[in-house]
C-alpha cells in the first residue's frame, strides 16, 4: 500500500473509493504507448542510420511529443495559485431545525471533502507568501450531490455588484503593458481603482492586515462571504453565514517575514500543509454558522444581502455544526488540484441562495470559466469533479464525454425510456428553489441599504490590537509608496480618512503627503443609472458599532496557546552539548512541537556525547523565516559559532520578527555578537545549567503566544 494510501484514517471515504478506479499505478509494470502497446525503447528516435534524419513513421516518438505540446491547460483566471487536499466533514446533528440537507444532519457519516486554498491575483508559478486574500474552496460530496463552499478567508468582498469583478481584477493583475508587478496589489492600477471605491473600503481594511500574509494555511479562518438560506423540511429559510474556524488558532507572519519566505521558500504555505499532513498531523477546522431568522432581514443598519459588510457576531453568535479534517494529500497535483472545479451554484436540498448581487453574478461564471478552462462542459466526468450521488439526466455528447448513456431516448417527456429519469418530487430529494416573492421593477441600480461603505472599515480598524492596527498602517504605506501617482496616494489618504483619521494621518507621515482637507468627490460612483445620487452620498464612519474581538487575531477569544506543528530552529555546531539539545527537544515534542536541527553543514554533527545528528537544515540554505522559534544549542568552538554571519542574521531576523529566542547553557557568547543588546528583553531566554524545566515551560509558554509583541516597539 502506498504511504498516501495509509494517511486516510477514516474508515470509509466514499470519494477515495470513486477515485480508485481513476488510479494509475505503474509500479512492476512495463511502459506502453497509449494503445497499451510494450515499448522497448523510448530513449531513442527511429532514424535511418544513427546520424540520419527521423522517420514521421515513428508512432512512440510522435506520441510522445505531442502529448507533451499539449500538457497545459489555462490557468484559474484568478486563485490560479493554489494547494489542496483530501479529507472529511463530520455533522454534530444540531441544525435540523434550519436546513434539511443530509450532510449536515445525519451523524453517522462522514462526508468526503476536497478542499483547495489559493491566493487571488499571483499567477500559478506565484509565491504563496504574497499579500493577498486566500481563497477556501470545499466541495463536499454529499449523498444528495456535490455542494460547495466557495469562501476566502476574509469575510466580505471589495465590491458589491458581480458587473464590477472583470474591473477589480484587471485594476489588480500585473499592469498589461508590461506584465509588472506579479502576485502584488502594490501598484498604481490597483490603487488607482480602489481609490475611486468607497465600497472597497471595508474590503481594503482586512486586505491590508496580518489576515493577508497567514503563517499557515492550517491556521486561517474561512468564510462564505455571502449571506446564504438554510431550507427546512417544511419549506421555511434562515438566512445562514458561513464561518471555518481553526483548531491551530488563527496566525500570520509580518511582512518583512512574508517577503524573505517569498525567497527562501515560495512553496512554503503549500510545503506546510502537505508535510503537515504526511506526518499525520491533520489539519481539523470547526464548521459554524450565523443564523438569522427571515424575518430579522431589515433588523441591522446594514443589509445582508450587501457583501461588503459582514454581522457582527457580538450581534449574532457562531454556532458551531460540523468539524472537517483534511487528513490525505492529493496523488497528482494535475488531476486532482488542478482540474478540480468548484461553483457557489453547486448546492444540495436544505442550502439556498440570496439576492446578494455579487453571489448572483457568480452563480453565471463558474461553470462559464470551467468552459474555457477545461475545455468541455463534461468536466463534471473528471474523476475529482463528479459526484457520488448517482447521476442521471438527458445531457448528452460534448468534447471527451466518458459516459456511456444507454437507450434511446434523451429527452423528457418520453415513453421509449419509460419516462425516464423521473423528476424527483421535493418529498423524494427533488431541488425546490426556495418560494421567495419578488415584486420589482427592473433597474440598474445599488440599493440605497448599501452606502455605508466606511463605518464597519472603521469597525474593524478599531477592533484591532494597537500591533495589528501598526500592521495595518504600514501595510498602507508600504503599498500607496510603490504607486507612482501622487494623485492617486492623495486620493488614498482622503479616503482613509473617512474611516479613520489617525489611520490616515500615519499613513500619510510615510508617504510625506498631508491628509487632504476635503475629500475628492463623488463618493457616489457606481450606483447606477437609474439610481438616485443624492440618497447615495456616503458618509464618514460614525462609530456606531462597539470594537468586535473576534475581528482581532490577537484579541478573539477562541485563540489557542497550542505550539502543535510549531516549528523550532536549533542552531548546533559541531561537539554541541547533549544536555543543552535533549531537554528542550523533548518538551518540544511533547507538546506536538518539532525541533529542526540547523547545522554547518548538510552533513550534520556529532555532539560531545558522540552521537550523530542528521541536519535537517543547514546555516547556509536556511533562514529563521522558515521556523517559529530559535534555540541557539551551542558548539564545541562557541566563537565560530558566534561570528559566523549566516547564524547572526539568522538571530538578528527571529529578533525583528518577534519570534522567541532561546540560549542554551554557555552560548552567550553568540547572543553578544547579535542586535540584541539587553539579555532581559521579552522573549529572550537564558539557560543556566540550573534553569532545568523552568526553561523549557517558558519558552513553550511564548511559543504558544505565537510571538512577542512587546519587543515590536522597541525595534
Ligand atoms: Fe471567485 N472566481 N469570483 N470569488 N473564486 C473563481 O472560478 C468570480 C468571489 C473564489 O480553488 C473563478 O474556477 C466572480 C468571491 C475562490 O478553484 C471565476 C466574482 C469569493 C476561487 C471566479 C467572484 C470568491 C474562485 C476562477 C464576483 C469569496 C478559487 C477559476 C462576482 C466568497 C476556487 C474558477 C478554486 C475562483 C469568478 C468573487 C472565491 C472566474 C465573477 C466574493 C475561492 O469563475
Amino acid at each position: 500500500m502506498k504511504k498516501n494510501q495509509q494517511q486516510d484514517k477514516s474508515p470509509k471515504n466514499a470519494k477515495l473509493e470513486d477515485l480508485e478506479r481513476n488510479r494509475e499505478y505503474s509500479e512492476g509494470q512495463y511502459n506502453t504507448t497509449d494503445q497499451g502497446v510494450r515499448i522497448n525503447d523510448d530513449h531513442n528516435s527511429l532514424k535511418a542510420g544513427d546520424r540520419g534524419p527521423s522517420l514521421l513513421e515513428d508512432f512512440i516518438m510522435r506520441e510522445k511529443i505531442t502529448h507533451f505540446d499539449h500538457e497545459r491547460i489555462p490557468e484559474r483566471i484568478v486563485h490560479a495559485r493554489g494547494s489542496a487536499a483530501h479529507g472529511y466533514f463530520e455533522a454534530y446533528g444540531n441544525v435540523g431545525e434550519y436546513t434539511k440537507a443530509g450532510f449536515l444532519n445525519d451523524t453517522s457519516i462522514k462526508t468526503p471533502v476536497f478542499v483547495r486554498f489559493s491566493t487571488v491575483a499571483g499567477f500559478r508559478g506565484s509565491t504563496d507568501l504574497a499579500r493577498d486574500v486566500r481563497g477556501f474552496a470545499v466541495k463536499f460530496y454529499t449523498q444528495e450531490g456535490n455542494f460547495d463552499l466557495v469562501g476566502n478567508n476574509i469575510p466580505v468582498f471589495f465590491i458589491q455588484d458581480a458587473m464590477k469583478f472583470p474591473d477589480l481584477i484587471h485594476a489588480v493583475k500585473p499592469e498589461p503593458h508590461n506584465e509588472i508587478p506579479q502576485a502584488q496589489s502594490a501598484h498604481d492600477t490597483f490603487w488607482d481603482f480602489i481609490s475611486l471605491m468607497p465600497e472597497s473600503m471595508h474590503m481594503i481594511m482586512w486586505a491590508m492586515s496580518d489576515r493577508a500574509i497567514p503563517r499557515s494555511l492550517r491556521m486561517m479562518e474561512g468564510f462564505g462571504v455571502h449571506t446564504f438560506r438554510f431550507v427546512n423540511k417544511e419549506g421555511k429559510s434562515t438566512f445562514v453565514k458561513f464561518h471555518w474556524k481553526p483548531k491551530l488558532g488563527t496566525h500570520s507572519v509580518v511582512w518583512d517575514e512574508a517577503l524573505k519566505i517569498s525567497g527562501n521558500d515560495p512553496d512554503f504555505h503549500r510545503r506546510d500543509l502537505y508535510d503537515a499532513i504526511e506526518n499525520g498531523d491533520f489539519p481539523e477546522w470547526e464548521l459554524g454558522v450565523q443564523l438569522i431568522p427571515e424575518e430579522d432581514e431589515h433588523k441591522y443598519d446594514f443589509d445582508l444581502l450587501d457583501p461588503t459588510k459582514l454581522v457582527p457576531e457580538e450581534l449574532v453568535p457562531v454556532t458551531k455544526i460540523g468539524r472537517m479534517v483534511l487528513n490525505r494529500n492529493p496523488d497528482n497535483f494535475f488531476a486532482e488540484t488542478e482540474q478540480v472545479a468548484f461553483h457557489p451554484g453547486h448546492v444540495v436540498p436544505g442550502i439556498d441562495f440570496t439576492n446578494d448581487p455579487l453571489l448572483q453574478g457568480r452563480l453565471f461564471s463558474y461553470t462559464d470559466t470551467q468552459l474555457s478552462r477545461l475545455g468541455s462542459p463534461n468536466f463534471h466526468e473528471i474523476p475529482i469533479n463528479r459526484t457520488i450521488a448517482p447521476m442521471h439526466n438527458n445531457q448528452r455528447d460534448g468534447h471527451m464525454r466518458q459516459e456511456i448513456n444507454v437507450g434511446k431516448s434523451s429527452y423528457s417527456p418520453n415513453t421509449l425510456g419509460g419516462g425516464c429519469p423521473f423528476q424527483a418530487k421535493m418529498a423524494d430529494g427533488g431541488f425546490v428553489s426556495h418560494h421567495e416573492r419578488v415584486d420589482a421593477h427592473k433597474v440598474r441600480a445599488r440599493s440605497e441599504s448599501f452606502s455605508d461603505h466606511f463605518s464597519q472599515a472603521a469597525l474593524f480598524y478599531e477592533s484591532q490590537s494597537e500591533v495589528e492596527q501598526g500592521h495595518i498602517a504600514n501595510a498602507l504605506q508600504f503599498e500607496l509608496s510603490k504607486v507612482e501617482t501622487v494623485d492617486v496616494r492623495e486620493r488614498m489618504l482622503g479616503m482613509l480618512a473617512m474611516v479613520n483619521k489617525d489611520l490616515a494621518k500615519k499613513v500619510g507621515e510615510g508617504l510625506g503627503l498631508k491628509v487632504p482637507a476635503k475629500v475628492e468627490k463623488p463618493l457616489n460612483r457606481g450606483i447606477g443609472a437609474d439610481a438616485d445620487p443624492k440618497k447615495h452620498e456616503p458618509k464618514p464612519a460614525d462609530n456606531k458599532y462597539k470594537p468586535s474581538k473576534a475581528l482581532s487575531m490577537l484579541h478573539n477569544p477562541t485563540i489557542t496557546d497550542t505550539i502543535e506543528t510549531r516549528m523550532v530552529a536549533f542552531i548546533c555546531g559541531e561537539g554541541v552539548s547533549e544536555d543543552n539539545l535533549k531537554n528542550l527537544k523533548k518538551a518540544l515534542e511533547n507538546k506536538g512541537a518539532m525541533a529542526k536541527i540547523v547545522a554547518p553543514n548538510a552533513g550534520g554533527i556529532k555532539t560531545d556525547k558522540g552521537t550523530e545528528m542528521k541536519a535537517d537544515f543547514t546555516f547556509f540554505n536556511s533562514s529563521s523565516v522558515l521556523f517559529d522559534a530559535v534555540y541557539v544549542a551551542g558548539a564545541k568552538n562557541i566563537e565560530a559559532l558566534a561570528d559566523n554571519n549566516n547564524v547572526k542574521e539568522f538571530i538578528n531576523n527571529a529578533y525583528k520578527h518577534c519570534k522567541v529566542i532561546g540560549f542554551g547553557a554557555d552560548t552567550k557568547k553568540v547572543l553578544d555578537k547579535t542586535m540584541i543588546d539587553n539579555d532581559d528583553d521579552a522573549g529572550v531566554l537564558i539557560a543556566d545549567k540550573k534553569s532545568g524545566d523552568k526553561f523549557s515551560d517558558e519558552f513553550i509558554r511564548l511559543l504558544g503566544k505565537h510571538r512577542v509583541w512587546e519587543r515590536e516597539s522597541k525595534l
